[in-house]
């Protein structure tokens, strides 16, 4: 019963979400708030454990609460305490209410999910629970009572079976209902402005093109995705605007199409994730298509004093930027596009900021809604109290893709390959190292500029059978050569050495 009685609260509120732009069941915004709300630390250890699979991890945890809370309930009333059994029904709704509440843009739409489903839990508690039996008289034999409860067990069963369909019913019209708010359809009909200056696509002098290596352009569709938030956040771009402020001369409030006239240019950029491990997949390269930010904060001319600029994305999200490194030429965008497609959902449609040479934490903010200007000192963006370092430039780092750690290759050639990147500065060498011997010059492809990952390859000639390591290191641009040491990503990025192993057979 007690079960039931979620089920249906749950059922309700997805209903009602699909009917209120914006809203959403409540067990995503209280998922949110423990994003929000746990320890550092333990987003390594979600990450370490479950990988992108964190987030379902967490909506599984969440329902399972929900699901023993229901079932305490449920025992509650059988036992006579309706009153206690309500109380806690409504207490869980009020978790939901309050994590609605908390989050940014809460407005009265977004509480209707939270408040619906549970005035449903409670109903359904009350509808299920048998009415008191009065105590049998001393005088009736267990013969008698036999039918009666046969009955009153038959009529459980129905009422209980009507409310499982009726939920299940609701919640997918509820889910068919929400497409609607989905982005996809505007996306898809979306016709690209074409860009002012645009990129040589010069990809085969980029691309090794060797099977088992990463591609120079990561298809959107590989591309890593790292974020906290717990649904991509479904932004019409006509509906989205940039509020630019702060310690600026003229604050400025930009539209999508305000956005689209100005000057847009087309980059190769590498977003790095400062969580990526030696060897990680947190890491690629997408042409961007984007207007330069630093145009515009000119246009809003920034003070002298202000060194920092915070971006907030529309969920709430925040990061911190130095504003130097946004005005000192480099390709700092506001993009758009990635990879001649409007930005996918889940990689901030209609509006993210890509800034070359600093990990995604402090510059790549995702569905970008505002820009603040401050000083350093005056704000530590979301990851900052959380233990991660202020400031993000990207380290130095070579990644060998093939041979595969654990792989077979035959006796004789074996093409050893992979990335580097040091984002901005640019790669002049990489070595690799067979078997803790000499460091050997790996060939390094071309690149459209510094901004990009580089692929490297070495064909070794006469591998002989056996077990085999390579290590790989990289010089980034200024020729200063990768650290040695190794350390974890916590708090400004990992380092070292990347090494595999494999057999020649
Ligand atoms: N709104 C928002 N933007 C965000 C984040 C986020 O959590 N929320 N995470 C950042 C981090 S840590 C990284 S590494 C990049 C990843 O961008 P991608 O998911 O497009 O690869 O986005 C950045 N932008
Ligand atoms: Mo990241």
């Amino acid at each position: 019963m007690g079960l039931l009685a979620v089920l249906a609260g749950l059922c309700a509120a997805e209903l009602v979400a699909g009917l209120v732009r914006g809203a959403t069941s409540p067990v995503v915004p209280v998922g949110q708030e423990v994003i929000d709300a746990v320890p550092p630390g333990v987003k390594d250890w979600a990450i370490d454990w479950f990988g992108t699979a964190d987030k379902a991890v967490l909506i599984a945890g969440t329902l399972a609460i929900l699901a023993a809370a229901g079932a305490v309930a449920g025992v509650l009333a059988i036992r006579g305490r309706r009153a206690v059994a309500y109380v806690l029904a409504a207490a869980v709704g009020a978790i939901g209410l309050a994590a609605v509440l908390s989050r940014p843009g809460a407005d009265a739409g977004r509480t209707m999910p939270s408040i619906v489903g549970t005035a449903v839990s409670v109903a359904v508690l009350w509808w299920l629970t048998p009415a008191p039996t009065p105590a049998a008289p001393a005088d009736e034999s267990p013969a008698e009572a036999e039918p009666q409860l046969q009955a009153s067990r038959r009529r459980f069963a129905r009422d209980a079976a009507l409310v499982a369909v009726a939920s299940i019913f609701a919640g997918g019209i509820g889910r068919l209902l929400a497409r609607r708010f989905s982005i996809e359809g505007e996306r898809a009909s979306g016709e690209l402005p074409t860009p002012d200056r645009d990129v040589a696509d010069d990809v085969r002098r980029w691309d090794f093109g060797i099977a088992g290596t990463t591609p120079f352009v990561v298809p959107n569709d590989d591309f890593y995705r790292i974020d906290t938030a717990l649904v991509v956040p479904q932004v019409p771009k006509d509906s989205w605007s940039l509020w630019i402020h702060g310690m600026v001369d003229r604050e400025l409030k930009l539209s999508f199409a305000d956005l689209v006239e100005r000057e847009l240019v087309e980059r190769y950029i590498t977003l790095a994730c400062v969580s990526n491990p030696v060897g990680g997949e947190l890491v690629g390269n997408a042409k961007w298509l984007g207007t330069p930010l630093a145009d515009l904060l000119r246009e809003a001319g920034p003070h002298p004093e202000a060194t920092q600029v915070v971006s907030r994305s529309i969920d709430g999200w925040t990061c911190g930027t130095p504003t130097s490194a946004i005005m000192d030429g480099r390709d700092a965008l506001l993009a758009i596009a990635m990879n001649d497609d409007p930005l996918p959902a889940e990689h901030g449609y209609p509006v993210r900021m890509v800034v070359p040479g600093l990990f995604g934490y402090v510059s790549a903010t995702k569905w970008v809604t505002e820009i603040e200007l401050v000083r350093w000192e005056d704000f530590d963006a979301y990851w900052v109290p959380r233990g991660w370092a202020k400031e993000g430039p990207v380290k130095t780092m070579a990644r060998i893709d093939r041979p595969r750690r654990g792989s077979d290759h035959p006796a004789g050639t074996v093409d050893i390959a992979g990335v580097v990147w040091a984002v901005h500065r640019g790669i002049s060498a990489v070595e690799i190292s067979i078997d803790e011997g000499e460091w050997r010059e790996c060939e390094l492809a071309g690149v459209p500029s510094d901004d990009t990952w580089r692929q490297w390859r070495y064909v070794w000639q006469e591998a002989p059978p056996g077990e085999h390591t390579v290590d790989v290191r990289a010089s980034d641009g200024d020729g200063v050569p990768q650290p040695s040491q190794r350390s974890s990503p916590a708090p400004d990025g990992a380092q070292g050495y990347h090494r595999t192993r494999f057999q020649v057979v």
